[in-house]
């Protein structure tokens, strides 16, 4: 179903999308690659809908938060409607601001007063930048995340180097609950890992002969998932097979390196994605 509220990008050196619900990019594709981006075949973009795909903003919880009982899973804003801010062009590309004024959340669960604002820019590397300020009068404590899905040729033919040595939580249920990384990453099950490090890493793709570069600035933890066969039959808007097809590699700040920002005080986190030409890159 396509999205009312979408802002469709086009300019020299790539393409790229914006749903203001939820502030959500849902594509960004630079000239001459196969779409970065990876958005499930089926979704529904509607308020109050979650999408799987798309660079979803995880705000004021991950998941199902630190008590593991906060919903809905990860958080309020990716499906409330953004407000558009500016949008410029210039020779590097496209910015463009959204922004979620003053919200104030009052509930038994969680509560703070904050402004939210997102900068996206759409050039031949793309850049998210999560703008955090506390409007309240009390500490804000929040959990955060660019949760990007990331488009693959197979998600068995890819390897992500940069996480060796790097501790992480297991996500996934009848698995160890933490573990230590050796060597890349491969995929051959589901996987579901809080890594304790914020990256560089690179993604190696050998089926679409090329590498991603996935940075960050002013983020603890690198999020790695992929759903598997069983757990994807799940989601309503995946098809058979979709799961191959994506790898989410999130730039977060969750558990105990969750934010605790004082009254005034702004955070900025960074996501950024540079694409290179060869898989070995
Ligand atoms: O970031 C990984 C994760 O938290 C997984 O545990 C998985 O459930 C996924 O996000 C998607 O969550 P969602 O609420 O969009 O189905």
């Amino acid at each position: 179903m396509p999205s009312t509220s979408r802002i469709e990008i086009r300019n020299a050196l790539a393409s790229g999308a914006i749903d203001l619900n939820g502030g959500n990019v849902v594509a960004w594709q630079p000239r001459g690659q196969a779409a970065v981006i990876w958005m499930s075949p089926r979704p529904v973009f509607a308020e109050g809908r979650a999408v799987h795909g798309g660079v979803p903003i995880i705000f004021p919880w991950f998941g199902a938060g630190r008590t593991g009982t906060m919903s809905p899973s990860h958080g309020l804003v990716r499906t409330l409607p953004w407000q558009l801010q500016r949008q410029v062009d210039d020779a590097e590309g496209t910015s463009v601001e959204l922004s979620l004024d003053a919200l104030t959340v009052c509930d038994p669960t969680w509560q703070g007063r904050f402004r939210l604002t997102t900068r996206v820019h759409f050039g031949d590397t793309f850049r998210q930048e999560l703008i955090v300020e506390n409007t309240s009068t009390q500490l804000l404590n929040f959990e955060e995340s660019s949760h990007a899905y990331l488009h693959v040729s197979d998600v068995e033919q890819v390897r992500i180097q940069g996480l060796d040595g790097c501790a992480y939580d297991n996500q996934v249920a009848g698995q160890p609950e933490r573990g230590l990384q050796v060597g890349d990453l491969v995929f051959a099950a589901e996987t579901d890992r809080i890594y304790h490090c914020g990256g560089p890493v690179t993604l190696h793709d050998v089926g679409l002969d090329r590498s991603l570069v996935v940075s960050t600035k002013e983020t603890a933890n690198l999020v790695v998932w992929n759903p598997w066969a069983r757990k994807s039959e799940t989601f309503a808007d995946f098809e058979t097979g979709s799961w191959r097809s994506m790898v989410c590699v999130e730039g977060s700040n969750v558990r105990d390196a969750s934010i605790c920002l004082e009254p005034g005080e702004t955070h900025v986190m960074t996501f950024m994605l540079a694409v290179g030409n060869s898989a070995e890159g």
